[in-house]
């Protein structure tokens, strides 16, 4: 039986959600759609059999026909969303941010535990990602020893002028900042920023931004975020062991050569580069949905993105090392 799902925010990801849920993956029906701009849902309904238009997203999420709730609005308006779905016991997956603020993550922790039992996916994608997989799985096998540096690069090849020199932490190197947490199996106990010259494509923008992420245990993440590097969305990770080296390979799926060069596509965005980790991911958000469970990324991983990136943010504007202060983790979320 199909989930039916209730979406909160039609823009551009939640439209790409709501195409994977209705054209490519098996098990879901968008039953409904909410945004804030009334006639943005109503076009976004109009392409859907059957899909109802809420003005609010709480009118949505409380509707007996919706079971479960993909939250695709604005990160500011993430938190209020997710509360909302956990008070209702529906399933809610969450693109990033959960929240902005630490405040509102430990707010959604406190709700979830009150629950007793999950229902917060957050869409940290790259964790469903075949490539990022392989290279945690090679990181587990011991085939390079005990891994001492995680460097990781997040190229954009260009920015809305709206793109803030905060917005690298907050809204790009976020992705990093999970990944690492993925891979090294380890929280983050401090963050540095640097910036280099500036790139002159990016006006004022302090871009690039290099982020010195240390770990609890001692291993060490350098995170580069590039905005404006015009020749494509490029993902690089590295990880350096104790006795070997593994890195992302490239991510097209062939390589040309011809008159003496070879060359291969560099991705031009997100979508692109990350389209079946999407899939993958919001695949298995329904097949758990589906028992009534979620899996995948917390809300404590949500939790520590963000107490990361605000403390990114006071290093940016210190110039300073920042301490990275987690409050205890629930036993909710140890074996996740
Ligand atoms: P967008 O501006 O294209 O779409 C957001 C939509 O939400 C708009 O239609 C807006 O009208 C609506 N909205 C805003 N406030 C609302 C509210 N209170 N209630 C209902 N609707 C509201 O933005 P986007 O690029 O689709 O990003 C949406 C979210 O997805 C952001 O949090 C962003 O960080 C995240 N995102 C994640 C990835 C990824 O790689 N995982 C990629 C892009 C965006
Ligand atoms: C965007 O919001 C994303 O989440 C993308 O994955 C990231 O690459 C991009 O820089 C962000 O703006």
């Amino acid at each position: 039986m199909s989930v039916h799902v209730g979406v909160i925010g039609v823009g551009m990801i939640g439209q790409d959600h709501i195409r994977r849920l209705t054209k490519v993956l098996s098990g879901a029906e968008v039953v409904a759609v909410s945004d804030v701009d009334l006639s943005q849902a109503e076009r976004v309904a109009k392409e859907l059999s059957g899909a109802r238009v809420f003005a609010t997203g709480e009118e949505l999420i409380a509707s007996k026909s919706v079971d479960a709730v993909v939250v695709t609005s604005w990160g500011l308006t993430h938190a209020t969303y997710v509360l909302a779905a956990i008070a209702a016991g529906k399933p809610v997956f969450c693109e990033k941010p959960l929240a902005t603020t630490q405040g509102d993550c430990s707010r959604v922790i406190d709700a979830e535990v009150a629950h007793g039992r999950r229902l917060v996916q957050v869409g940290f994608m790259r964790r469903f990602d075949a490539h990022y997989v392989a290279l945690k799985a090679t990181i587990t096998s011991g085939a390079i020893g005990a891994p001492l540096i995680f460097n990781s690069a997040h190229r954009n090849p260009s920015v809305p002028a709206s793109y803030t020199s905060e917005m690298a932490l907050v809204d790009t190197a976020v992705h990093d900042i999970d990944t690492a947490r993925f891979l090294l199996d380890d929280e983050p106990v401090a963050v540095s920023v640097k910036s280099p010259r500036r790139n002159s494509r990016g006006g004022a923008l302090s871009d690039p931004l290099f982020t010195l992420m240390e770990m609890r245990g001692g291993a060490l993440v350098t995170i580069e975020t590039s905005v404006n590097i015009a020749y494509g969305y490029d993902i690089r990770g590295e990880i350096v062991g104790e006795t070997g080296v593994a890195s992302l390979a490239e991510s097209n799926p062939i390589i040309v050569k011809s008159a003496s060069t070879f060359s291969g596509r560099v991705p031009m965005d997100w979508k692109e580069r990350f389209g079946r980790a999407f899939d993958v991911e919001v695949q298995a958000w329904l097949i758990a949905a589906a028992r009534g469970e979620v899996t995948g990324p917390s809300a404590w991983d949500g939790y520590v993105a963000t107490v990361v990136t605000d403390a990114g943010v006071r290093a940016i504007q210190s110039g300073e090392r920042v301490p990275v202060t987690l409050r205890e983790q629930p036993a909710l979320y140890r074996a996740s």
